[in-house]
């Protein structure tokens, strides 16, 4: 598919709400949309990949198609929505045995995949026996509407004093990307650290902003005034402990800026203070990076070494990457915590709890009272 720009001009005086990467996550998307009372007053801006990773694929495509009708909403594309949507129309030569593949490995990752919830819907689940080019005609015709939805959606907004594209863009002559291949531009991973600035801010999803923690994770928005890059994926669905956020500037021209987030997680209450360790000496292992060497296994957690240095981690984390001992998305970082704290918890262990506070994933060792009734 080839870039297309859309270009607009931002309404004065109205909030500008950005998210991206919502992952099959429709109910997290309805709850955020509600914290931030969101109405016919304002502009949402979706900056791709509505779909997979998540239990709601569906769902999500037929809200955002909703929301279209009604709401001033501006959804982009994303990798995986193109990647689905070639798959549909047989672009590029489609690849069921690997979108089978993907469909199940999905479903036993994240619960469902858009195929199995079309295949549900019409009544025939999708199983191993399932000849998917027998179905995929009647998959096309009865999803007409949500498959040509996700086709439609444009690479690029262009818009005043911003350019929202889903992975980014390697300048700012958008004349120039325009009719050329799309899906470096949807798939240009790590975009905030390769070492581009430009005039307008150019808003990103698609690479988590986790992964540009350096010492201890960090799931909020990064928004670097300097190189005018702001990237949002807060790693909704791709981990556990990901979450959605919706950053609202009260006007296009504004400097200020609120954030809401939703990760679904269960809350719980802390009833004990823990001082936190320094920031800058924890140390977080992003999937990205995740070799260790094994120093102590224990039933609950082990000890390993990450780049020399040693960690206590699940040991549920530890897992074997291609002959590699690796481990993923964990921290030594220690929270500091008061009484009265809500946290979100991750994992729950008779070591500790690994939970997230105010964006910050770590480690809270203290006594804890479960919420009965969770934030929506
Ligand atoms: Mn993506």
């Amino acid at each position: 598919m080839n870039t297309t720009v859309r270009r607009v001009s931002l309404p004065d005086q109205k909030r500008i709400l950005m998210i991206s990467d919502i992952h099959g996550h429709a109910d997290g998307l309805r709850a955020i949309l509600g914290k931030a009372r969101f109405s016919k007053d304002d502009v949402l801006v979706i900056v791709g990949d509505l779909i997979e990773k998540g239990p709601q694929s569906l769902d999500t495509v037929r809200l955002v198609m909703r929301l279209c009708r009604t709401y001033t909403v501006y959804p982009l594309m994303g990798n995986v929505d193109l990647w689905r949507w070639e798959f549909f129309t047989e672009q590029r030569g489609a690849d069921w045995p690997r979108m089978a593949d993907y469909a199940f490995n999905a479903k036993g990752w994240w619960g469902s995949s858009l195929l199995h919830e079309m295949c549900d819907e019409m009544g025939e689940p999708l199983t191993r026996e399932t000849k998917i080019d027998e179905l995929l005609p009647r998959v096309r015709e009865r999803f007409r509407a949500e498959i040509d939805f996700l086709g439609s959606l444009p690479t690029i907004l262009d818009t005043q004093r911003m350019i929202f594209v889903h992975g980014g863009i390697p300048h700012e002559r958008l004349d120039e990307l325009e009719g050329t291949d799309a899906f470096p531009l949807l798939k240009f991973d790590d975009f905030y650290n390769a070492g581009l600035s430009f005039p307008k801010y150019v808003v990103t999803g698609h690479w988590p902003t986790v992964l540009c923690s350096k010492t201890y994770p960090i799931y909020e928005p990064i928004i670097d005034r300097k190189r005018h890059i702001i990237c949002l994926d807060g790693a909704c669905g791709v981990k556990t402990e990901g979450q959605l956020n919706l950053l609202i500037l009260p006007d296009w021209r504004s400097d200020g800026y609120s954030l809401l987030t939703w990760d679904g997680l269960p809350l719980i209450t802390a009833l004990d203070s823990q001082a936190g360790s320094p920031k800058e000496e924890a140390r977080y292992i992003p999937w990205n990076d995740h070799a260790v060497e094994l120093l102590e296994k224990g039933e609950e957690v082990s000890r390993v070494l990450y780049h020399g240095r040693p960690m206590t981690v699940p040991t549920q984390y530890i897992f074997n990457h291609n002959g590699v001992l690796s481990c993923i998305d964990t921290t030594d970082y220690e929270l500091p915590v008061e009484p009265g704290d809500s946290l979100s918890l991750i994992l729950k262990l008779n070591y500790g709890c690994f939970v997230k506070k105010n964006n910050v994933s770590g480690w809270y060792f203290g006594r804890y009272k479960t919420n009965e009734v969770n934030e929506p």
